[in-house]
C-alpha cells in the first residue's frame, strides 16, 4: 500500500518514499511519498491560486461543503478507526472517538458559515455607519501530532477552511496512512483542488520550509515545546500569526470528601487512556492525606488488571506507545524517578505483548517530591505521580506551580471547594468530579504557562486565529466629519 502527497487535487507520489508501522506489531503498514522542499512551493503556489475563489464562494456554501466532510466522515467512521489504530496504536474505541470529533468538528464549524459573527456598533458622528468584519488570513499551515491524528488537525482543518483560508498540512510522519486518508475524505466531499493540500515528510526541513514560506501567514502548531518555541521564533521573525499548543502536566485533585469509586475510575482513564500520550492525559495525582491510602489500593488493585495489546482486538484497554524512541524516554524518565527517591506501586518496565510492538506498563509512583523531575516534567506515556498533600490550598499550589498549565480537575462534592478550585486552578481546562481528557468541540481548548501561547483551539475561538479582523466606517452625511475633533465643544 502506498499513500500520496496531495498539492492543487492531485495525489503525488515522490522521489523518496517512507515507511509507516503499526507500533503493536511492528509489521509495515504502508510505503509514503516523501515531499520535498519543493513542495512547499507547489503546495504553496496553489493554496494561494485557490484562495481568491475559496474566499469568494459564500460562506454558507463553504459550511454545505463541511457538513458534506462530515457525512462521509460518519460513513467511514469504522473503516477510518481501524485505519488509524493500525497506524499509531491507540484502542479501537479511542480511535472511534478520534474520528468521531472530527465528525463533530465538521457540523459544528459547518454551522459557522452562517455565522463568522462580526458586530456593528455605535458610531460617534451622526449619518455615519460602522461594523466589524472577519476577513480569512490567506494560505495557512498546519503542523499537527499522531497522538489525535484526526481530531486534531480537524480543529485547525475546519475553522480556517469556513473562514475563507487555503490550507497546507503537514501531519506527523508517524501517521501518514490515516492523515491521507482524511484528505481523501475533503477530496470526495468535492473540494476545488488547491484548498487543502497534503505533504508529508519525516524530519524538520518540508516544516521548516512552511513555516518560513513567505506567503503562508498564519501558523497553527501542536507537538512539543522545542519545536512550538522554535515554531515562534521563526514566526515572530517572520511577522506570522502562530497558535501553539504545547504540553502539559496535568493534575487530578482528590479532595478527602470524593467519591473513591469515581476518582479510581476517571483516574484510571485519563492517565492511562491513549496509553497516557495525551495533551490532557493526568499524569499527577493530587491526593488529600486523608483518602490517599483508599484511593491508591483502589488504583493499584486496578492497574494492574489493565490489558495491554493490540488496540484492534475490544478487550484491550492500553495499547502500545509510538515507536521505540518513545519507549525508551518513558523508561528513563521512570529510572530518574527511582534515583529521585519515588516510590514504583506497580509498573516500571516495558511489557511484553507477544514479544513485538512498543508497549510500556502502565505504572504509578508514590511519594513523589513537587518540582521532582517525575512531577514537572511531561512525559507522555503511562505514568502516573501521586503527590500527597494536607489541603485544598496545598494542591492548588502544587497544581499551578507546573510550567505547564492545560487541564486540572477535583474530585469533591464539597462545593464550596469546587468553585474555590473553579477559581483558583490555573489551566485552560477545568474538571469537576470527571478526568483531565474529554474534552468537547464546542469549547475552547488550550493553556496557559508553557501550554501555549494565548491562542484557542475548538469552539468559536478557533476562528481568531484563521481570521482577520476588518474595522469598516461608512459616512454618509456627504461632508468631512473628523472624529474624536468635530463633535466636542471642549
Ligand atoms: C490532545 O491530547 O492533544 O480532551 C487532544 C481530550 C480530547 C482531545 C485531546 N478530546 O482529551
Amino acid at each position: 500500500m502506498e499513500f500520496q502527497n496531495y498539492i492543487n487535487g492531485k495525489w503525488v507520489k515522490g522521489r523518496k518514499t517512507f515507511q509507516t508501522i503499526n507500533p503493536a506489531n511492528e509489521a509495515l503498514l504502508a510505503d509514503i511519498a516523501q515531499a520535498e522542499i519543493s513542495d512547499v512551493d507547489l503546495a504553496v503556489d496553489a493554496a494561494k491560486k485557490a484562495f481568491p475563489s475559496w474566499r469568494f464562494t459564500p460562506a454558507p456554501l463553504r459550511g454545505e461543503m463541511l457538513y458534506k466532510v462530515g457525512d462521509l466522515l460518519k460513513q467511514k467512521k469504522e473503516e477510518l478507526a481501524q485505519l488509524l489504530t493500525r497506524d499509531m496504536g491507540k484502542v479501537i474505541a479511542e480511535a472511534r472517538g478520534d474520528v468521531q470529533e472530527a465528525i463533530d468538528m465538521a457540523y459544528f464549524m459547518g454551522g459557522e458559515g452562517r455565522r463568522l459573527l462580526g458586530y456593528t456598533a455605535p458610531v460617534e458622528m451622526p449619518n455615519k455607519f460602522g461594523m466589524a468584519v472577519r476577513d480569512p488570513a490567506g494560505v495557512v499551515g498546519l503542523i499537527t501530532p499522531w497522538n489525535f491524528p484526526v481530531a486534531v488537525p480537524s480543529w485547525k482543518i475546519f475553522p480556517a477552511l469556513i473562514a475563507g483560508n487555503t490550507i497546507i498540512w503537514k501531519p506527523s510522519p508517524e501517521t501518514p496512512a490515516i492523515s491521507a486518508a482524511f484528505v481523501k475524505v475533503f477530496e470526495d466531499a468535492g473540494l476545488p483542488p488547491g484548498v487543502f493540500n497534503l505533504l508529508m515528510a519525516p524530519g524538520a526541513d518540508v516544516g521548516r520550509a512552511l513555516v518560513e514560506h513567505p506567503e503562508v501567514r498564519v501558523l497553527s502548531f501542536t507537538g512539543s515545546t522545542t519545536t512550538g518555541r522554535a515554531i515562534a521564533g521563526a514566526a515572530a521573525r517572520l511577522n506570522k500569526k502562530v497558535s501553539l499548543e504545547m504540553g502539559g502536566k496535568n493534575a487530578i485533585i482528590v479532595m478527602d470528601d470524593a467519591n473513591l469509586e469515581l476518582v479510581a475510575d476517571a483516574t484510571l482513564w485519563a492517565a492511562f487512556g491513549t496509553t497516557g500520550q495525551r495533551c490532557t492525559a493526568a499524569s499527577r495525582l493530587i491526593v488529600q492525606k486523608g483518602i490517599a491510602g483508599r484511593v491508591k489500593e483502589a488504583l493499584v488493585e486496578r492497574t494492574k488488571k489493565l490489558k495491554l495489546g493490540d488496540g484492534l482486538d475490544p478487550n484491550v484497554d492500553v495499547g502500545p506507545v509510538i515507536n521505540k524512541v518513545a519507549l525508551e524516554r518513558i523508561h528513563n524518565y521512570v529510572q530518574i524517578g527511582q534515583k529521585e527517591g519515588a516510590r514504583v506501586l506497580v509498573g516500571a518496565s516495558t511489557a511484553d505483548v507477544g514479544g513485538k510492538g512498543f508497549f510500556y506498563a502502565p505504572t504509578l509512583f508514590d511519594g513523589v517530591k513537587p518540582g521532582s523531575t517525575l512531577e514537572a516534567e511531561e512525559i507522555f506515556g503511562p505514568v502516573l505521580s501521586i503527590i500527597e498533600v494536607e489541603s485544598l490550598e496545598e494542591a492548588i499550589e502544587v497544581n499551578n506551580r507546573s510550567k505547564y498549565g492545560l487541564s486540572t480537575s477535583i474530585f469533591t462534592q464539597d462545593i464550596n471547594r469546587a468553585f474555590t478550585a473553579m477559581r483558583d486552578i490555573f489551566t485552560g481546562l477545568v474538571y469537576v468530579n470527571h478526568g483531565t481528557t474529554g474534552a468537547e468541540i464546542q469549547f475552547p481548548f488550550g493553556g496557559v504557562r508553557g501550554t501555549g501561547n494565548g491562542h484557542r483551539e475548538a469552539g468559536q475561538a478557533a476562528l481568531e486565529v484563521f481570521t482577520e479582523w476588518k474595522s469598516i466606517y461608512v459616512d454618509y452625511s456627504g461632508k468631512l466629519q473628523r472624529a474624536q475633533i468635530d463633535n466636542r465643544k471642549e
